[in-house]
């Protein structure tokens, strides 16, 4: 997982994840925190590498690459998702080479979870537009961060990746379409937040970001990305 400034949730996520049967590792890529992010995790049990490029997209590119195991998950450091899905993830293993979560299924939002309507129709508005532009599976949400990948999908998409911001997110969901992966999106629990959110928490910005997904998702469409010969 990503983590920039997240010293009130790292330890508990942390320990969530490692506390699931089917975790062998936790591995934290921090961004260059400030509040003792790094050590906290340390201290809960991950590994921890460390990301000099900030954004998401670089923080969230090291997490990857990092990965040891065959099938890794991404997540957030922010309490936000429930450790306990890891096992609705690993459900599809075997039969789809990537699984994008969705935080865009009704009664699966909890209490506090900042997925109004605002933001719950914009992700399903973008992520519609990218599946027809890119002849994908069913998706619903473009912004869901809780995502499972085989190390080989990880190896063979990253010499794709060019965005180091949080547009990485549908970056990431084109170029494993595109490279005729099989994809599946399935419906994760999305919580409330601690600590301070660096990206959707005010409207303006998420709706800034919904045009930059907008912009990349089109231009992707022009961008050669040949089908992957193991796809
Ligand atoms: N924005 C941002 N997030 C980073 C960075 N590096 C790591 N992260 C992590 O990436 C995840 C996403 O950021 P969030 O602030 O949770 O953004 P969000 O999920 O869109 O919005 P909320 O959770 O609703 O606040 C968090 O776990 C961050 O700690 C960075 O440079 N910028
Ligand atoms: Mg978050």
């Amino acid at each position: 997982m990503p983590a920039y400034n997240e010293a009130e949730g790292i330890g508990d996520v942390v320990r969530g994840f490692l506390a699931h049967p089917m975790v062998a590792e936790v591995l934290v890529a921090d961004n260059g925190s400030t509040d003792g992010t790094p050590d906290l995790a340390e201290r809960a049990g991950a590994r921890v590498v460390h990301e000099t490029n900030r954004g998401y997209g670089f923080a969230s590119r090291r997490a990857l690459l990092e990965a040891r195991e065959p099938w890794v998950i991404i997540t957030e450091s922010d309490k936000t998702f429930d450790p306990q899905d890891v096992t609705k993830f690993a459900a599809y293993h075997g039969q789809f080479d990537v699984v994008f979560g969705t935080r865009t299924s009704k009664s699966l939002i909890w209490s506090g979870a900042n997925m109004g309507w605002f933001l719950r129709y914009g992700n399903w508005a973008v992520a519609k537009y990218l599946e027809y532009l890119h002849n994908g599976p069913c998706l619903t949400d473009v912004g869901c961060t809780y995502r499972m990948l085989s190390r080989e999908v990880i190896r063979d998409l990253a010499q794709f990746w060019r965005v180091g911001d949080s547009s990485f997110s549908p970056e990431l969901m084109v170029l494993a379409i595109r490279r005729g992966w099989r994809c599946v999106e399935i419906p994760v629990n999305y919580g409330s937040r601690v600590g301070t959110s660096k990206i959707t928490g005010s409207r303006a910005r998420a709706f800034k970001l919904g045009c930059r997904m907008i912009w990349l998702v089109l231009r992707l469409r022009f961008r050669r990305v040949p089908k992957a010969s193991a796809a």
